[in-house]
């Protein structure tokens, strides 16, 4: 654990001075593209908490975007990263390998569900695997097509962008997209028009139909979901979609990618969020969670579509580089000796009592959604909780900004940008999970 005290400490305003210097040095800097959430400038941070450069202790409940669940200085992740920063920090693994890119993808084999023959390659980053993913499937193959989702995610690359569902600000003014993409409806629960006990059987239907009469599923590659949305918003496939979908992939020759980049890793109190309905996917994309801060990637699946592109196919000069190997192994140990699925499964219970207290006392709260330690509040107009649902993106601002203020860190998401989600390390102590619920609750009070 960290040596950051576990203590949330607010001695200035939120950004304090230094940090307000900090962000005028990165402003005349920095690219104007590049955000931030909040733009106190970092010092330390460990366990649930962000210190900055005021001495300000924000408690943490964005992980980084579900990447630090081991907290952003676990110790394993620490010792591992370092012992191999002293060793040599890189040798390209297609130029002389190294054994512990062997075994991460080791580890994936084991950690992933299935029990068929498994192997994985590694890169740098979530897009980059979502793109090697749909390489494989497409060499795989032999088809082009590749059908995503409403509200999904994928990246900011130009395959990734063309897979993302929502324009602003992931899309607008970057194209043209890759083509060959092709987007259908997701069991989108609360939102569906004909209530959330018919999403899944509906939205799947919807879905394979698009598919058959407007690709041709014997064209299609691959079909790539998130086992729960992230940033479109913490969407949970109704029950009985992923499986009506993988399921159709595989009677169809179609590769089944899990995108479990956000949601992998423990973070939705299993392994591998798809675990929850028993689908097993044929391939799987992680990243964030797998190596506690390090930029580390992965493509996972059954051997026979892995080693289906030619040698020398796949790769990249940094993928899989040895230090964040190492932290990956620091912090599969750590998730492993910790029980963080346990802890994510802890952290779900506490919150979802707590928010749906709130939820009685404050109907701007639609929704609350989520598994593990990956939950959302979806925000609508005061008054059509139960009739059209109107987003109230102003409320999720707001109440964000608030949070902000008094010390928690908290993101917002969604394609209406109307969901207020926690992600907070699977290691956040419990009390400083229970502060950083009063302070949403008191939140609730300015809005
Ligand atoms: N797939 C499911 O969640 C990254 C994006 C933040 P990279 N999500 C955070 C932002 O605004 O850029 C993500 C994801 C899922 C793919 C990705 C992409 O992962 O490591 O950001 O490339």
């Amino acid at each position: 654990m960290s040596a950051v005290p576990q203590e949330r400490r607010v001695v200035t305003a939120i950004p304090g001075p230094k940090s307000q210097e900090l962000q005028a040095r990165r402003t005349a800097a920095v690219a104007g593209g590049v955000g931030s959430v909040l733009p106190v400038f970092t010092t330390r941070a460990g366990g649930g908490i962000v210190e900055d450069v005021d001495g300000n202790r924000l408690i943490d409940f964005g992980s980084g975007i579900a990447v630090t669940s081991v907290g952003a200085s676990a110790e394993a992740v620490v010792r591992r990263a370092t012992a191999q920063l002293q060793d040599f920090t890189h040798t390209c693994f297609m130029v002389t390998p190294y054994e512990g890119y062997v075994e991460v993808c080791e580890q994936l084999a084991e950690l992933t569900p299935g029990d068929h023959a498994k192997k994985s390659a590694l890169f740098n980053s979530g897009a980059e695997a979502v793109e090697n993913a749909v390489k494989i499937a497409r060499a795989y193959t032999k088809r082009t097509a590749v059908v995503v989702f409403d509200h999904g995610y994928h990246g900011r690359t130009n395959l990734t962008m063309g897979m993302t569902a929502k324009n602003m600000p992931y899309k607008h003014g970057f194209g043209p997209f890759a083509p060959e993409i092709y987007r259908v409806p997701v069991a989108y629960g609360y939102r569906w028009p004909t209530g959330a006990e018919n999403a899944g059987a509906e939205a799947s239907a919807q879905a394979i139909d698009m598919i058959t009469k407007q690709i041709g599923a014997e064209n299609v590659a691959a079909i790539i979901i998130e086992p729960v949305l992230g940033e479109g918003g913490f969407i949970e496939p109704a029950k009985g979609f992923l499986p009506a979908i993988s399921k159709f992939a595989t009677d169809n020759g179609i590769v089944f990618v899990a995108d479990e980049i956000q949601s992998g890793f423990c973070r939705t109190g299993q392994w591998f969020a798809c675990e929850d309905e028993g689908v097993v996917p044929d391939l799987i994309t992680t990243a964030k969670g797998i190596a506690g801060g390090l930029p580390l990637a992965a493509v996972t699946g059954r051997a026979e579509i892995m080693d289906a592109p030619h040698a020398g196919g796949l790769g990249g000069t940094y993928g899989g580089n040895p230090v964040a190997c190492a932290a990956a192994l620091g912090a599969i140990e750590t998730m492993k000796e910790l029980d963080l699925n346990g802890k994510a499964k802890r952290i779900e219970e506490v919150m979802k009592g707590r928010l749906a207290a709130m939820a009685e006392k404050h109907d701007v709260i639609g929704d609350i959604r989520g598994r593990g330690a990956m939950i959302a509040i979806e925000l609508v107009v005061s008054g059509t909780k139960d009739g059209d649902k109107t987003p109230n993106a102003a409320a999720a601002a707001a109440l964000a900004k608030a949070c902000h203020q008094e010390g928690l860190l908290v993101l917002t998401c969604g394609t209406y940008g109307n969901v207020l989600r926690f992600l907070p390390p699977l290691v956040i102590g419990e009390d400083l999970l229970n502060e950083g619920l009063d302070i949403i609750e008191n939140a609730f009070a300015g809005i």
